[in-house]
């Protein structure tokens, strides 16, 4: 087992690149791009738009070093029998979920709105978790995957921080996996909620895990030479 370092808050984080995943969650076009859900309700996508570029190099740098790369995306089936009515009704919105807009039916899988901006496409051999809910432990295969793959370390980056970030990290947490946050690859619409939602992660010694960035990640991953490298391809 080769023991790495993560600079990180609230003390360095030593994982092993065998049992690390790059975990991206809810990176869809109808929370990140102008004309999706989110900012139908209001919001400003250049908040989370901001994360793209970051999470692109982290990505990158994950694939090279040869990481399990996974997506998640929330949404339901189109027949909307995985959506709780509550999380339907919830706010009485004009246009909610399961609703026509401007990017197909809001975040229903197969629709336009529903998938992963393109910037972070996943490759055919990334696993993509479809979730009904916050986080991407509830009702899928997520564990089964990390456990199959012997994952027990996850750099976490997406959106939102305060949200499906924060939901999956505790999920995480409660289930024994080691999460390491991005801070600059994860998003919130209210910058408050940003800065707080970090902070609660690495609050009381790590309560739900560490944080770290985008430049600290992949500075670590490219240290790892991918199995079965030669040296001069992993430079
Ligand atoms: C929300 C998410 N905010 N992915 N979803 O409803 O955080």
């Amino acid at each position: 087992m080769a023991t790495m370092r993560f600079e990180a808050e609230p003390y360095p984080l030593e994982f092993d690149p065998e049992s690390t995943a790059l975990l991206i969650i809810d990176m869809q076009r109808d929370f990140v791009e102008p004309g999706g859900f989110g900012e139908m309700l209001g919001n400003d996508v250049s908040l989370l738009r901001s994360t793209i570029e970051p999470c692109r190099r982290v990505l990158e740098a994950a694939r090279r070093a040869g990481l399990t790369v996974l997506h998640t995306r929330e949404g339901h089936r189109p027949d909307l029998t995985d959506a709780p009515p509550s999380k339907l009704r919830r706010g009485g919105l004009a246009v909610g979920i399961g609703d026509h807009g401007p990017m197909g039916r809001v975040l229903v899988r197969g629709e336009y709105g529903h998938d992963i901006v393109p910037e972070l496409y996943p490759l055919p051999n990334e696993p993509v978790i479809d979730k009904p809910g916050k986080g991407s432990f509830y009702e899928t295969d997520l564990d089964l995957i990390l456990q199959n793959r012997g994952i027990r370390t996850l750099i976490v980056c997406g959106v939102t921080t305060e949200v499906c970030v924060h939901t999956t990290v505790r999920q995480a947490n409660d289930r024994g996996y080691e999460c390491v946050v991005l801070s600059d690859c994860v998003g919130s619409y209210f910058p408050e909620f940003q800065r707080v939602g970090l902070e609660m992660i690495k609050a009381q010694g790590g309560i739900f895990g560490w944080v770290s960035s985008s430049d600290e990640a992949v500075r670590v991953l490219r240290l790892i030479r991918p199995a079965g490298a030669t040296s001069s391809a992993a430079e």
